[in-house]
């Protein structure tokens, strides 16, 4: 099965198909809609940063429980390519963060089988939360954009110089999909503790 992307309207077809299978039928992405799936969010974001700490690229995540509900996910990885995605013409971020991927196991021509298995789950994320953000530090660079409901709702911008690395990604879950929208602290630390142990050298923070 052919699965790359290979021009602009692939592309932009591909997006809507995939907001609309994810939003349609989110058990079959991240499990259920209640307590469990919401949960499953935070760690498909996670999941990412852990690829970056495995690959020795990352050696701090933090995550953040603000009082509206979202939540924020941040690391000291490479960052997200900030260049023009070669095949779609678009920004590799847009593409990582609205495009379902395969994610390399059934797509091994794709662009991201290179990286191992990134940004699998962010795009599945994006297309079930109200509203997401992405920082990226990278290449002397901040950028930015903004989805709601999986759509970039500003350009892929820069924003400012910096010289550290990393990818930062904020996301409100979706009150029209989750039939609760509470995190669980306890919930989440216990998942991040195991985290930390598997992966030795790793400091995860968590601030609610
Ligand atoms: C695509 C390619 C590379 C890294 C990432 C995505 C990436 C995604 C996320 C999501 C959260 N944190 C992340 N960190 C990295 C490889 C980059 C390279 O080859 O330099």
């Amino acid at each position: 099965m052919k699965k790359e992307l290979n021009s602009y309207s692939d592309y932009s077809i591909r997006v809507l198909e995939g907001l609309e299978a994810v939003r349609q039928r989110p058990g079959m992405y991240i499990g259920s809609v209640g307590q469990r799936g919401l949960h499953h969010l935070v760690y498909e974001v996670i999941d990412n940063s852990i690829d970056e700490a495995s690959a020795g690229y990352c050696d701090t995540i933090s995550i953040i429980i603000h009082i509206d509900g979202s939540v924020t996910v941040e690391d000291n990885g490479r960052g997200i390519p900030v260049g023009i995605h070669p095949k779609v013409g678009k920004p590799t971020v847009e593409v990582v963060m609205t495009t379902l991927h395969a994610g390399g196991k059934f797509d091994s021509g794709s662009y991201f089988a290179s990286g191992g298995l990134h940004g699998v789950g962010v795009s599945v994320v994006n297309a079930l939360s109200e509203f997401a953000e992405v920082t990226v530090k990278r290449d002397g660079g901040v950028y930015y954009q903004k989805y709601e409901r999986g759509q970039a709702v500003t350009e892929f911008q820069r924003t400012g110089n910096t010289n550290k690395r990393g990818t930062k990604v904020t996301f409100k879950p979706d009150n029209q999909i989750f039939e609760t929208l509470e995190f669980s602290y306890e919930t989440l630390t216990r998942r991040f503790r195991e985290l930390s142990f598997l992966n030795s050298g790793l400091r995860i923070k968590i601030t609610d």
